[in-house]
């Protein structure tokens, strides 16, 4: 097994109490609040990417991470200055309209926030006119959209569709995911990726940045 910091240890084992304690001990010693996230924390979340990409954790291990990262990211955000923060941009996220299904969009958000990114999530039955909106006002530079049920797979295209129709489409990556979703569909439908789960969605994300 790789040599980890017992931050980073204790973030990819999802012990809440743990991480924060450590957390608070190093900024107590003096260390940065932006190289604790940069140079550990968000080091620690792309194992657990790679982990969940290889089947080595399981679903509800990495919800534990995850939340555990979401806790020290709360817990250094009022130390860090604008320069050490700089978002790697901004992301909407919402399940198709017609699906309630939201453990695997949550988790999406969840990856991308700690892979620096500004997640805008718009919550579950979202129809095509609000992601046009949200991408209006917030400027957004990703969206996601998820969908669990083969019934709010068409929601998918119809999204695609009303982005296109605003004049928005040159602005955004659109990206699509969910257990009925592949890469064909995503094709099909004029989407610009497709990611298979959490890990894979944030280095998708990743990629459009340069
Ligand atoms: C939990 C669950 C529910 C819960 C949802 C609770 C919640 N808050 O989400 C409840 C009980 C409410 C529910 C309701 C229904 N469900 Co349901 N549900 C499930 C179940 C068991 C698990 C889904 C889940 O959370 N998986 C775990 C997460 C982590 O995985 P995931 O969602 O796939 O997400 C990962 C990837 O897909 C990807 N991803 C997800 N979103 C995105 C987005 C982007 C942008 C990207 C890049 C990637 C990405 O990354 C995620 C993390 O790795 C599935 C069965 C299954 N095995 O999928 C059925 C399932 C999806 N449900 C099903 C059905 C039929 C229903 C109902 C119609 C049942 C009913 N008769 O009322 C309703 C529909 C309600 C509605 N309108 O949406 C069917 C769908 C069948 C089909 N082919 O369409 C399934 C497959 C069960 C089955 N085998 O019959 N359900």
């Amino acid at each position: 097994m790789e040599n980890f910091t017992p931050i980073t240890e204790s973030l990819i084992q999802g012990d809440i109490e743990k991480l924060t304690g450590l957390v608070q001990t190093a900024l107590d010693q003096g260390a940065s609040a932006g190289k604790l996230l940069n140079d550990v924390l968000i080091p620690g979340m792309d194992v657990v990417g790679e982990r969940m990409e290889s089947g080595d954790m399981f679903i509800a291990e990495v919800l534990m991470s995850a939340r555990a990262m979401g806790v020290a990211v709360e817990k250094l955000k009022p130390l860090l200055g604008d320069g050490e923060s700089a978002s790697a941009g901004k992301v909407i996220i919402g399940t198709v309209k017609g699906d309630l299904h939201d453990i695997g969009k949550n988790l999406v958000s969840m990856m991308m926030g700690s892979a620096g990114f500004e997640v805008i999530d718009l919550g579950v039955d979202i129809g095509p006119e609000n992601f046009v909106a949200a991408i209006k006002e917030q400027n957004a530079s990703v969206v996601g959209l998820s969908a669990l049920l083969t019934t709010t797979m068409p929601m998918m295209k119809q999204t695609v569709d009303a982005i296109c129709e605003s004049g928005l489409r040159d602005q955004v990556k659109i990206i699509v995911g969910g257990a009925p979703v592949n890469q064909s569909f995503a094709d099909e439908i004029g989407a610009d990726g497709y990611a298979a789960d959490a890990g894979a969605a944030s280095k998708l994300a990743k990629s459009y940045r340069n």
